[in-house]
């Protein structure tokens, strides 16, 4: 049985990468194909399309980091490339025929509800209405490189790891990589058999687990995967039953999380002797706590004869290389900055305005919050995928994404049948979900005394607290108890249940 709308709501979509592109699918398959998909770069993928730096490795295995509806069952690698993982997008693009939906290189400055609908203006001041905005802006896009003195003095080439240059070449030379994080992990590894000194700048070590990051997927799998759509949809099945356990390894002090940082603990011991070198490599916090760094590949290489770890702080940048605290200039030819990212942005900045012109940094004063990562108290008819409080610590990304965009499939059925105008989570509700995320947030292992990219400017740490199935319990049929819903529009031509 379908259902015959009455109207097709018109949608925008902001934003091509994970959290857009389930979005689109999610739409298109419930017979929503009134939008278009408005996207800031030049490709689709989001992360996948920004980062291009070299060692670039997802650390999550492929039969996991895939679509639901989109499966690839001979992905090269157990843990994909980025390359492959950006090949894979666009071929879920063109396969469900999202390319004739997208418009690249378009940048949103502002999008306004105007009482009844969305008006959403691009950079080049092209504007555009539509009757629902879905924010899939992502978490980390916008790179953070720090301020250091003298860097403008620097007369060797830069680069931020999310904006690499492919015409950079590292090859024989000085190479200073500054950050620790996964992706200063990776770029380490890739980068310094090439080099003729690889120097990396620390300031928080970070547990690195031991993986075999570069295994290569076995060719019968991928046959047998092929071969069967029922044995493929098990494996996934089982994938995310299975990182159901890592879930509650982040959200439990259970022996489940002690075994993992025993390992993490494991694999710096097993890997490094130098204890001097160990001692600089150990962190003061528990494993775990910061986004967990996976790697088989980096003990080795800071180890190698041609790369050197520095802990000193960095204090300024001269015209040939950096000094640190200690007095001493390290001279390098190039600058790597795996520095992250100013990370829960999310759509800002632009200037998003709802209800009464409410701009979502009034809105967002205190920190980015939203209601079961989706809905936005003041914003009707605008619904984030992979916003506030997104997993992306724990839970599949693209399950969560997959889950919001069905919940709002829902209210896009209840506008097209004419049943609501406007749909606005209300206040009350969207505190009760914060003041449970944060009540949950306790026994985390995010919250045992480290500093990480998870914690927002107001000391609350943006990830989901929950396991999968309240998520799922959560987001699969909306409440009306938390919504205002608003239906000014002549409903007489109430929709009848059709079969097509
Ligand atoms: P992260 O995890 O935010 O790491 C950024 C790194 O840069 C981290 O080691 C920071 O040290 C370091 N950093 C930042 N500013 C400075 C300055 N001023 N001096 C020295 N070091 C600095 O970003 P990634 O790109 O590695 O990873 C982001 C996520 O992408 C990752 O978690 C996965 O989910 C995929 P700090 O620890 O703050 O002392």
């Amino acid at each position: 049985m379908a259902i015959r709308p009455v109207r097709a709501p018109k949608i925008i979509i902001i934003g091509a990468g994970v959290a857009g592109i389930s979005a689109a699918v999610t739409f298109k398959k419930a017979g929503f194909d009134d939008f278009v998909i408005l996207e800031k770069g030049s490709d689709v993928g989001g992360v996948w399309f920004w980062n291009r730096y070299p060692g670039l490795t997802c650390d999550v295995p492929s039969q996991l980091y895939q679509f639901g509806f989109a499966p690839k069952p001979d992905w090269s690698r157990v843990w994909a490339t980025g390359p492959e993982i950006q090949r894979y997008h666009a071929e879920v693009v063109d396969k469900f025929g999202l390319r004739e939906h997208l418009r690249l290189n378009s940048e949103v400055t502002d999008a306004v509800f105007d009482g009844r609908g969305w008006v959403v203006t691009l950079a080049d001041g092209t504007e555009s209405t539509a009757d629902f905005v879905i924010a899939a802006t992502g978490v980390l896009h916008h790179p953070f490189t720090p301020k250091i003195p003298g860097l403008d003095t620097f007369t060797g080439d830069t680069v931020h790891t999310a904006r690499w240059d492919d015409s950079l070449d590292t090859v024989g030379k000085r190479i200073a990589v500054i950050g620790s994080g996964s992706t200063g992990v990776q770029v380490v590894s890739a980068l310094q058999p090439g080099a003729s000194k690889l120097t990396q700048f620390t300031r928080t070590p970070q547990w690195v687990l031991w993986a075999p990051m570069g295994l290569t997927q076995s060719k019968l799998v991928a046959k047998l995967l092929a071969a069967s759509p029922t044995v493929h949809d098990r494996v996934y099945a089982v994938s995310l039953w299975a990182s159901g356990i890592l879930a509650d390894v982040a959200l439990r002090p259970t022996w489940r999380r002690r075994t993992m940082q025993q390992l993490a603990r494991w694999s710096l011991r097993a890997q490094v002797r130098d204890e001097g070198l160990r001692e600089a490599l150990t962190p003061d916090y528990e494993p775990l706590c910061k986004r967990q760094v996976i790697s088989g590949t980096y003990y080795r290489a800071i180890q190698a004869d041609n790369a050197e770890l520095v802990t000193d702080k960095i204090t300024e940048v001269t015209p040939n290389g950096i000094r640190t605290a200690d007095g001493r200039e390290h001279p390098v030819d190039v600058i790597v900055f795996a520095t992250g990212f100013h990370p829960h942005n999310y759509m800002r900045p632009m200037n998003l305005r709802g209800r009464d012109g409410l701009h979502i940094d009034e809105a967002w004063a205190k920190g980015p919050r939203a209601y079961r990562m989706t809905a936005i108290p003041g914003f009707p008819n605008l619904f984030t995928v992979l916003g506030p409080n997104s997993p992306t610590g724990s839970i599949s990304l693209q399950y969560s994404a997959e889950l919001t965009a069905r919940y709002i499939t829902r209210w896009l059925h209840r506008f097209a049948t004419g049943e609501l105008d406007t749909v606005e989570v209300t206040e009350a509700a969207t505190a009760r979900f914060n003041d449970a995320v944060a009540q949950a947030m306790g026994p985390t292992v995010w919250n045992t005394g480290c500093n990480s990219w998870y914690f927002t400017d107001q000391n609350t740490i943006d990830l989901w607290p929950f396991d999968r199935k309240t998520m799922t319990t959560m987001l699969t049929e909306p409440d009306d108890r938390d919504f205002l819903i608003d239906a000014t529009a002549d409903t007489s031509a109430v929709f009848a249940p059709t079969t097509i």
